[in-house]
């Protein structure tokens, strides 16, 4: 009996977890008995002379003859066994009702737009080869499991912003993108045009813009804080015919196209090549550096003349109903010192630059409200007044959403800290070089746009959600898509599922998703299954090792020599976790039920001894590094050179612990290590001292080691393994001293520097 019950709950199992895996979830799905199964006697019925409709149909059958070679006819005259498309007008713009029968399928909507997304959801319910490009195996059936499905998107804005200005992105790449953006019912592409470091969107009545703006003489390598420069000139552009086509394919995937033109700031990739826009006249330069140029467009006749001419240009290619102007970072420098800025503010009863800023927005507010457009900006466009038909994207967190929503304007939320897919996604020893931060799939996927805050009428405000992706440090279509994927889906299915989100339950229909974008050949990151150590103390008072990962069945294999984690390597037991004394490399991954690999490695060295986990008290509380552990000076877990992540970081304060041994222990060497991060802010302390007492009130110093104020540039760890002789003591005490103020040369001299620790040990 017991087995019987076991068989069901097997294929019950098998059923969900294999034939419903859709992303994003819809809002309500029955699954029913059978399936419907595509042969070539099959067509696809459309309603007659909906053209629109016919074109998704196409899309349809050519999937289906290029992947089974099945020939459908479409037809616009009711058949059996047929895919049907069905108008109705009694569903929202993008709502659709899916039902699969054994006999046949229907999709039903009131717009093309819903029958899209109805037919997006039917691919997710076929076989995953559907989304690739070569002929199937004769053995693989094209069957859709039998349910109801009526869906509706949540929020109406679901975004993905690209960033093409720091990076140049090409038209084919673009194109890619859309199609994955629609597969998971995102409808907006978010497309970052203009920017300080390059103009890249070619303007008729200014050939400039491109043949100079577009161009910047070099680019950065490696991270900002190193300030390297690689020598070579950068540029790109999409042309008006490349942009015309782009928008025609956007448009037959139902993924609308909003351009950003950015002002008042970010601009010097248009003043260096109309430098009578700016407050100065120039020269300037297309800038080489990221982060925020203090020079921007000055508020001018010429610059308002020269905007609208633009935007106009703008508007005649794209016919999205928003255009984002920008906003943001906005440094008033050149405004304050500007006579003429000054003087208009008088003229215009302006009291400060933020109003000034405003002016500015109102004025490009007015002219693009004037053709039946609408702006978004940045939060910052809220500073001085918020322009009347502006839809504000919140990314400075959510309190500028929530403003503008209490103000009863649109807002799209984007916040750093859920939505900013340029910051890591791993452990960043192991991930490829990202501007900072830390933002994994599950915190993306954790983020709830509709804030307790707002009252129900304010909450209406709330349009929806959107990803970035600035691209600094992003330089190729590959390293975009490992940046976007699978965190992109996060958003999608925050934009359109309902608001009761299960992480597990999503990780369990990516597995699926992952094998589509496999077949699309999208280069998605492995991270999100990374797995993640932690230590604690086991029943027996025993410091263990507990590993774990987000996915939902994945297996844990580890090995103890620092090498990649095989299929065969040792299988973690959550139970036991992992026993080792002394210093071990771990390296673990997750594996899936067929032995392959689906997470990236992850390696960390452990030390652990009789001064694991024990407790200890801190004069000056860590800032901002905490060693995500309130034990982790003591967690057994060593900090390397490619994280922060397990230091505990002091910013311009010294580190002063008592550690607890618990009883009168014999020991006779403390291990204790800083890091070394020149470039980051980071250096070793001046000296240290070991200290010990056994009441905790009077110490007795055993040794004080001094490491000089000599700096070195290059990052390191330094390890300190002092021999203290035999010693009997319950306390011991560590001072460090902080190296002081950062030296001479530094590009943050005299300010406070970081002193980092991890680690102490006595044995
Ligand atoms: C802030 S977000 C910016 C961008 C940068 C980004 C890097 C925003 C409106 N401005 O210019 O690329 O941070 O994360």
């Amino acid at each position: 009996m017991k087995k019987i019950i076991f068989l069901i709950l097997i294929t019950l199992n098998a059923f969900s977890q294999n034939n419903y895996n859709i992303i994003p979830k819809p809002q309500k799905l029955v699954a029913a008995k059978g399936q419907f199964k595509v042969i070539n006697t099959t067509s696809v019925v459309i309603p007659a002379g909906n053209e629109e409709v016919r074109k998704i149909a196409e899309q349809l059958t050519t999937k289906i003859k290029g992947i089974w070679g099945l020939d459908l006819e479409v037809s616009e005259s009711l058949k059996p066994n047929a895919i049907r498309f069905i108008d109705n007008p009694a569903y929202s713009e993008e709502a659709y009702e899916l039902k699969v029968s054994p006999q046949n399928i229907e999709i039903t909507a009131a717009t093309p737009k819903g029958h899209f997304y109805g037919y997006q959801t039917l691919l997710q319910l076929f076989p995953v080869e559907i989304f690739g490009s070569s002929r199937v195996n004769s053995k693989i059936a094209l069957v859709a499991p039998a349910c109801t499905i009526v869906d509706e998107p949540r929020f109406s804005y679901r975004g993905v912003m690209l960033d093409v200005s720091r990076h140049f992105f090409p038209v084919e790449f673009i194109k890619k993108l859309i199609d994955n953006l629609a597969v998971n019912k995102i409808n907006t592409l978010h497309w970052h045009l203009t920017d300080d470091q390059g103009w890249r969107i070619e303007i008729k009545k200014y050939p400039k813009l491109t043949e100079i703006g577009s161009i910047r003489k070099e680019s950065m390598v490696g991270h900002y804080r190193e300030q390297k420069f690689d020598g070579k000139p950068y540029g790109g552009f999409y042309t008006q015919d490349q942009i015309r086509d782009l928008l025609n394919y956007a448009q037959s995937k139902y993924v609308t196209v909003v351009p950003e033109i950015e002002m008042p700031g970010h601009a010097m990739g248009a003043l260096t090549a109309y430098p009578e826009l700016g407050c100065t006249g120039g020269p300037y330069e297309v800038r080489t550096k990221w982060g925020v140029e203090e020079n921007v467009y000055c508020p001018s006749e010429k610059t308002f003349a020269f905007l609208e001419d633009v935007l106009t240009e703008v508007m005649d290619l794209f016919p999205s109903k928003y255009i984002h102007i920008g906003g943001d970072e906005c440094p008033k420098d050149s405004w304050k010192a500007s006579a003429f800025c000054q003087d208009l503010m008088k003229k215009e009863g302006l009291k400060d630059e933020h109003e000034l800023q405003s002016y500015f927005i109102r004025r490009i507010d007015k002219f693009v409200t004037s053709k039946g457009r609408r702006i978004i900006g940045w939060d910052e466009i809220l500073e001085g007044g918020l322009s009347p038909n502006a839809t504000v994207m919140s990314w400075r967190g959510i309190e500028g959403g929530i403003e503008a929503a209490k103000q009863m304007h649109d807002v799209i939320m984007t916040p750093t800290s859920y939505m900013y897919l340029d910051y890591y996604q791993g452990n960043p020893s192991k991930e490829p070089l990202a501007i900072g931060g830390f933002l994994n799939l599950e915190k993306t996927y954790s983020f709830e746009p509709q804030v307790a805050e707002l009252s129900p009428d304010q909450a209406k405000y709330i349009l929806g959600v959107q990803g970035n992706l600035w691209t600094e440090y992003v330089k190729t279509p590959q390293h975009a898509e490992y940046m976007l994927f699978p965190r992109a889906l996060a958003v999608a299915e925050i934009g359109w599922s309902d608001k009761t989100k299960d992480f597990k339950n999503f990780s369990g229909r990516l597995d699926t998703h992952l094998k589509r974008l496999d077949l699309m050949a999208v280069n998605y990151s492995k991270s999100a299954n990374n797995v993640s150590f932690s230590t604690e103390l086991n029943p027996q008072k025993r410091t263990v090792i507990k590993l774990s990962t987000a996915h939902p069945t994945g297996q844990i294999r580890y090995t103890l020599d620092g090498s990649s984690p095989l299929s065969t390597s040792l299988l973690y037991d959550a139970a036991s976790k992992v026993k080792i004394l002394g210093d071990n490399t771990l390296s673990a991954a997750v594996f899936d039920q067929n032995g392959k690999k689906i997470s990236g490695d992850n390696v960390q060295t452990f030390v652990i001894g009789n001064s694991s986990r024990k407790n200890y008290t801190l004069e000056n509380q860590p800032k901002r590094y905490t060693g995500n552990d309130p034990l982790a000076l003591t967690d057994g877990i060593k900090g390397n050179e490619g994280s922060k992540d397990q230091w505990v970081g002091f910013e311009g304060k010294n580190l002063s612990t008592v550690i607890d041994l618990g009883t009168k222990t014999l020991f006779s060497r403390l291990g204790i290590a800083f890091l070394s991060d020149y470039h980051d802010w980071v250096l070793p302390p001046k000296n240290f001292e070991i200290l010990v007492s056994n009441d905790n009130k009077s110490f007795e110093s055993l040794k004080k080691i001094d490491l000089g104020t000599a700096v070195k540039t290059s990052k390191a760890v330094r390890h300190f393994n002092v021999d203290l002789g035999k010693q009997n003591y319950r306390y011991v005490k560590v001072i460090a001293e902080n190296f002081g103020p950062l030296p001479t040369g530094h590009y943050g001299a005299g300010k406070p520097s970081w002193l980092m620790v991890d680690e102490i040990e006595i044995k």
